[in-house]
């Protein structure tokens, strides 16, 4: 029996409780929350990245018959058999999705770096076999000089998402890595003309390409021919998110996901008229050896 003080006591030490335990740790299994989904069209959190929001609704995602052919035509007849081979399961398909938010950029070291020093995560690192350090690896927990700006690499699909649940933990709001789809439509649908893109900026690698030319940065630092994040103005998708065409693949899926996948292309370049195709996801290991210097990843966030 709860007498009327106890009900008092009891209702304060759940409401402290609950107040302290706050949202939990991990991506995706946050309490429900008592606020109104947010519906601006971008916003950031204190402490937390540009977010653009895209909207609820449906969306033609995948390859159509016509990008086949395309490939074939551009890429020769056993590139474009290969290519039909490797995606025939990743035809035009209709998705309906709820509302999400997207990181506008690619996450960046100097935004790395404050997750780094705030949960000891180990610095982003690479050591060839015979024991050298890697460029553009961290020294002492600092990234190199110059690249605050550019894109974090090395890291692991597991460091993406302990870098998202740490976002959630010091925002209070849920971020996570974006779903294949998510980050497909994020990058290729064109909202206005009801239609999907080949590219982020358009259906031919020839817009991307002469900006390429006129691209001030080039290689900024040695072997890493990451640019500075949204630097590159043709690289925009029409819901205005920078650098889903190129700069660095990005880590998607997250806690229950099967597979550590990469969406986008790179500096690196891989045939980039089939690997920077917003349709394609290309899988890699998780773990230390998914670390590649043209890998990293940016967050989405639930409304
Ligand atoms: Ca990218």
């Amino acid at each position: 029996m709860v007498n009327g003080r106890n009900a008092v006591t009891l209702a304060l030490f759940l409401a402290v409780g609950s107040a302290l335990l706050g949202p939990s740790s991990g991506c995706g299994r946050l309490a429900p929350q008592a606020r109104k989904p947010d519906t601006s069209p971008t916003l950031t959190d204190p402490g937390g990245p540009d977010m653009v929001l895209v909207a609820a609704g449906q969306a033609w995602l995948g390859l159509g018959e016509e990008d086949f052919d395309w490939v074939a035509k551009k890429e020769g007849p056993e590139e474009g058999k290969w290519f039909k081979e490797t995606y025939k399961d990743r035809g035009r398909r209709s998705v309906t999705l709820p509302a999400f938010y997207l990181g506008r950029f690619e996450v960046t070291n100097e935004e790395y770096a404050k997750f780094v020093k705030a949960t000891s995560r180990p610095a982003p690192s690479f050591r060839s076999k015979d024991g050298h350090v890697l460029l553009p690896s961290w020294v002492d927990g600092a990234f190199p000089k110059g690249l605050e700006r550019h894109p974090v690499v090395l890291v692991s699909w597991e460091d993406a998402i302990a870098y998202c649940e740490w976002l959630s933990r010091s925002t209070g709001r849920r971020y996570r890595l974006p779903t294949e789809d998510e980050w497909e439509k994020a990058a290729s649908w064109d909202e206005k003309a009801g239609r999907k893109l080949r590219y982020p900026w358009g259906d031919d690698l020839k817009t991307w390409e002469g900006a390429m030319d006129r691209d001030p940065h080039g290689c900024a630092f040695r072997s890493v021919c990451t640019r500075p994040v949204g630097s590159s103005p043709a690289d925009r998708s029409p819901y205005g998110l920078e650098d889903m065409g190129g700069n660095v693949a990005e880590w998607v899926g997250g806690r229950g996901a099967t597979n550590a996948k990469l969406k986008g292309g790179s500096f690196l370049g891989m045939t980039p008229r089939v690997r920077w195709m917003t349709a394609v996801s290309i899988e890699y290991p998780a773990g230390d050896e998914g670390k590649h210097i043209w890998r990293g990843f940016r967050v989405a966030r639930e409304p």
